[in-house]
């Protein structure tokens, strides 16, 4: 009975799925073939922004936890889940083998490749994750929710790749993949693309016929911003900065009440319409 019932409830969630992909991608849902979509539309829903371009540090994101509590950690398992072959024993695979999608550079040892953040730490903060609190971050460090997310690549690579966007770096092989990945990241985690990035994805996808299935959307929660209460010395409640002084600092600012919704946490004390002075 409670699986008849559960079978119910789960065909009424992929049905809201269906209405939800064709109210974003206005398409008609036609069967299960309804979820792929022309990757250009997904490009076309992100939100284009202008990067911030300060108080990033890679410590804001704490990574390969095990958030599952399995006693695997999270590069554990994605080598466990891109590996081409080799059996898995305990959080280890053994005469395992992986293959790097970026430049199809192969090993039989995993110490020689590196987890790939596909869209990394830094630019996620950029187009962001600034606004996220500490569990967001920590869920998007260790996304094992989205295969695309993090993969296996040469540690070549993946330096040669750094923290830089489509505008800035591309593999030479597999770019319609790379853009699709990208893009994927991006939705999944309702991140913005820079107009240079947006560009030269768009010059990508355009060659790419392919289409793509809608990236499962993960939960993000914005760092709770305490206002903080009248009359105390230390104004600052920007969850990233003890203090207004240090958010200035960072390159914050300035803030001026009511033009951006994002610093309204900062009270304006003589009420001039610049906040966090
Ligand atoms: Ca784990
Ligand atoms: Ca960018």
């Amino acid at each position: 009975m409670s699986g008849v019932l559960r079978g119910r409830s789960s065909v009424r969630i992929s049905l809201v799925a269906v209405v939800m992909a064709a109210l974003t991608f206005g398409f008609a849902p036609v069967g299960s073939a309804a979820t792929k979509v022309d990757p250009i539309r997904i490009l076309n829903s992100l939100p284009v922004s202008s990067e911030a371009t300060s108080g990033y540090s890679r410590a804001l994101f704490s990574h390969w936890s095990d958030l599952d509590a399995d006693g695997c950690d999270t590069r554990e398992e994605v080598l466990i889940q891109e590996r081409v072959s080799g059996q898995v024993s305990g959080c280890k695979v053994v005469n395992g083998k992986w293959v790097s999608q970026f430049d199809g550079v192969s090993t039989t040892n995993s110490s020689n490749f590196d987890i790939d953040h596909f869209v990394p730490l830094k630019e996620a903060w950029d187009s962001g994750a600034w606004r996220w609190d500490r569990g967001t971050r920590q869920r998007y460090a260790n996304d094992l929710g989205y295969a695309l997310s993090l993969i296996a690549v040469s540690a070549s690579s993946n330096r040669s790749k750094g923290a830089r966007d489509p505008a800035q770096w591309l593999p030479n092989q597999n770019r319609c993949r790379y853009a699709k990945s990208w893009i994927g990241v991006k939705f999944r985690w309702r991140l913005s693309v820079d107009s240079r990035e947006k560009r030269s994805l768009d010059r990508i996808l355009a060659n790419c016929s392919e289409r793509m299935k809608i990236p499962p959307r993960a939960s993000t929660k914005t760092a709770t911003l305490t206002a903080p209460s009248g009359g105390t010395s230390q104004a600052g409640a920007d969850p990233r900065f003890g203090t207004c002084g240090a958010a200035i600092k960072a390159g914050f600012g300035p803030y001026l009440k009511g033009t951006d919704s994002q610093y309204s946490w900062y009270i304006d004390r003589d009420r001039d319409g610049v906040v966090c002075e």
